[in-house]
């Protein structure tokens, strides 16, 4: 298979673990409209666009609402999650990300941010991590959620590289089928029995180098 010219990341759950301020979020939602919301219920909203995983919400509730009601619970639900996003630190970065992020950039691999969120930039710029990105995709850019295909393609297109040059990185089943859909590969970041359909899995960014990576995707 080809080389590897350009690696295109997923946020939530591969670079820094904002589920934890979603599920806060959406579980305060939630309950204000008497609607159980545990841990069980945030993990199906992993990946999933914010107005999707409103509705979702809602459906488990049982709760119809009109196009403008749900355009404000989506608001309400985003400002309490940009409270919290505005207090994020550079330590809240997931282990071993900044150190590979800097190895893909010293090999000259591109670099390519493709995510859900439509407070990405947000994120990085808390982080500190915005300008190790070469390119951004996220819910601003995009019109169709993963599984479709569009963030990443989209974001290879802007790196100007071919699909097959390209590996990313997700933590959601959708995010592994959207990459799949691209014709990229794809490395899964969690366990193997829910991304079992990834080229490879491993536990975080701290269990892969480039050399690795090679190793396992780049088939003689
Ligand atoms: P926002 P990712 C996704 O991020 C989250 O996993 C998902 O829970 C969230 O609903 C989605 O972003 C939209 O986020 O409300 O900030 O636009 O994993 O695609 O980086
Ligand atoms: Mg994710």
């Amino acid at each position: 298979m080809s080389e590897i010219k350009a690696c295109l990341f997923d946020l939530d759950g591969v670079i820094v673990d904002t589920a934890k301020y979603h599920f806060k979020a959406w579980k305060r939602l939630a309950n204000e409209l008497g609607i159980d919301f545990t841990e069980h219920e945030n993990e199906q909203l992993k990946g999933v666009s914010r107005m999707e995983s409103l509705q979702l919400i809602l459906s488990w509730g049982g709760l119809k609402k009109t196009e403008a009601e749900m355009l404000e619970l989506a608001a309400l639900k985003n400002s309490w999650y940009v409270e919290m996003i505005n207090e994020m630190k550079a330590d809240e970065i997931l282990p071993g990300a900044v150190q590979f992020l800097k190895e893909l950039r010293d090999a000259g691999v591109k670099i390519a941010l493709g995510s859900a969120s439509k407070n990405s930039t947000t994120i990085l710029q808390k982080i500190n991590l915005l300008d190790q990105f070469d390119a951004i995709i996220d819910g601003t850019k995009v019109s169709k959620s993963k599984p479709n295909p569009e963030v990443f393609l989209k974001g290879a297109e802007a790196l100007g590289e071919d699909p097959e040059y390209c590996v990313v990185f997700e933590d959601a089943v959708a995010g592994v089928e959207a990459a799949i859909r691209a014709g990229m590969r794809v490395v899964g970041i969690g366990e193997h029995r829910i991304l079992y359909q990834a080229d490879m899995v491993v536990s975080g960014l701290d269990q892969i180098h480039l050399a690795s990576l090679k190793e396992a995707l780049i088939k003689k």
